[in-house]
């Protein structure tokens, strides 16, 4: 017996010497994790590879279904899910709530260690271990990417990745509201967030030319508001349905959703569906141009509050994330003592619905005090002044952060009005840098907002937000001391080929090292 084991074990270890030395770093994960030890060798994953998950952690098993679900995706082959208390045998995937490292207890935090025996991992929370698999992910071919592009066996290089994020809330924003985009469209974008474990989607579901979001007690919002879009294309709405959709969509990947109704200004679709709205009685015609900071609620009309409570009311209470954002900004035509009235009022209501409101910069002029959420995209006095009076901030800076920008004169989607933003401007920036007296204990996180005046289909959003949305969830992710954009441009070029298998019409700058 031993001389057969013996000689069981020489073949084993002669056929894991068959392959070359890997090297884990060169696998280029997006964000930068915070320590990756490379240890040279490879786990070989094939049909008889089984996820094992800890007896009885629902939440880890729900992450095993996910990974089984991307492998069965790109190869063809079930993986079986076991629960397990001890560690599996050779060859197996085993995600444990036993971490080794004690002094995180962020439940964000994960470590994945890949042996030529074991992939494990650990993680205290199901938000670690949803990462660890992204993390995984990206170290499997591109071909993990396109449905029955992979052929087993997969190789893994071996090592250890210990890791977890610096902001607790790094997101993106998508405005449905300039161009409406369907249930489909939005699920793809959240998809995108995923992989770079990005965790917050904020929808701008309202402005001049939309209402998006069905709203049962104010119905021609969406059947009036909702019947156009930017250059007078038919426009479109969230159902109720539709919106919880996506909610649990969003929570299947840990990412929670911010909804925004935008208010007192940016509010003509309303103020064309309801006219005791506006300070005439009169409705507005329906509006499909660009401009901006033209429409107002009228803040001194009570009927304007009862508006705003069923708004959040009925929002809220399909919305499980802690977060409601009223917008507030440009309200350039409200006068500026109506316009603070009118966000205490505003921030009020969304507070007797057990809700912490977002607003842009400008609410910082309203009482806003620790318990709210300012969100910095153009004036820094408005950021220092929310820091002021105890805000958190949450950094959009429109000249590094705006998906919308162009990325150089030649592009065709896109504004210009904050400059262009070329791949390197995007990523090349730190939140806790950017303001004089603002520094990370008073940041909540970095978004990245797109809007849509220019962007009509998946293809032009995927267009301008990749690369840039790489370079922001590394920003939201990875410690400023540890990134640098000449590092960085190198791993970025190499997720051109996920680009491609994921099927992304990406902008390929010159300024990155494609290959
Ligand atoms: C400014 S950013 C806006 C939006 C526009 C955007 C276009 C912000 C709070 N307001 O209404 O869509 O510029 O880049």
């Amino acid at each position: 017996t031993t001389l057969l084991l013996g000689g069981f074990f020489l073949i084993l270890t002669s056929c894991r010497e068959s392959y070359p030395p890997t090297d884990m770093h060169r696998n280029s994960v997006i964000p930068k994790p915070v320590s990756v030890v490379a240890s040279n060798g490879t786990f070989v994953l094939d049909e008889g590879t089984s996820i094992y998950v800890q007896t009885g952690n629902e939440g880890l098993k729900k992450s095993a279904v996910y990974l089984a679900e991307m492998l069965r995706n790109a190869t063809g082959f079930e993986l079986e899910i076991e629960e397990t208390d001890d560690k599996p045998w050779r060859g197996n995937i085993f995600l444990t709530s036993n971490v080794s490292e004690t002094e995180n207890s962020s439940k964000e935090y994960y470590e994945l260690n890949i042996t030529e025996k074991l992939v494990t991992i650990a993680s205290t929370g199901a938000e670690g271990s949803f990462y660890g698999i992204q993390t995984l992910r990206q170290l499997l071919p591109a071909g993990i990417e396109t449905a029955g592009a992979l052929e087993e066996p997969l190789l893994l290089p071996t090592g250890t990745i210990k890791d977890w994020p610096q902001y607790e809330y790094r997101g993106a924003m998508l405005d449905v509201a300039r161009h409406f985009f369907d249930v489909e469209t939005v699920k793809r974008f959240i998809d995108y967030l995923a992989l770079y474990k990005m965790n917050f989607l904020h929808l701008h579901l309202t402005d001049d030319q939309g209402w998006r979001i069905e709203i049962e007690s104010w119905p021609n919002l969406t059947k009036h508001g909702g019947s156009t879009e930017v250059g007078g294309g038919e426009g479109g709405y969230f159902t109720k349905a539709d919106y919880k959709e996506i909610i649990q969509y969003a929570a299947d990947k840990h990412i929670t959703i911010v909804p925004e109704v935008d208010m007192p200004g940016h509010t003509n679709a309303a103020l064309a569906s309801y006219p005791e709205l506006n300070c005439d009685g009169k409705a507005t015609d329906l509006y499909t141009g660009m401009k901006v900071g033209f429409s107002t609620l009228c803040t001194d009309k009570e009927v304007v509050y009862e508006f705003v409570d069923d708004v959040v009311r009925e929002i809220s209470e399909m919305t499980p994330g802690p977060y409601f954002h009223i917008g507030g900004d440009e309200s350039h035509s409200t006068e500026q003592d109506d316009y603070v009235y009118f966000i205490n009022r505003a921030m009020d209501i969304v507070k007797s619905y057990g809700k912490t409101m977002i607003g842009w910069d400008e609410v910082a002029h309203a009482e806003i005090n620790s318990e709210d959420v300012v969100q910095y995209w153009s004036k820094e006095e408005n950021a220092s002044l929310g820091v002021e009076k105890g805000a958190k901030v949450l950094i959009s800076p429109a000249k590094h952060a705006y998906l919308d920008m162009k990325y150089d004169s030649t592009t065709v989607l896109g504004l210009t009005w904050a400059g262009v933003t070329e791949v390197d401007k995007a990523y090349n920036w730190s939140p806790e840098k950017l303001v004089d007296g603002i520094t990370k204990e008073n940041i909540l996180g970095v978004e990245a907002p797109l809007w849509s005046e220019t962007v009509e289909t998946l293809d032009d959003i995927e267009f301008l937000i990749f690369p840039r949305l790489a370079g922001h969830a590394e920003v939201g992710w990875t410690a400023s001391k540890d990134r640098s954009w000449d590092e960085y441009k190198e791993r970025l070029g190499r997720h051109q080929n996920r680009f491609k298998a994921l099927g992304i019409d990406f902008y390929q700058s010159p300024l990155v090292p494609w290959q």
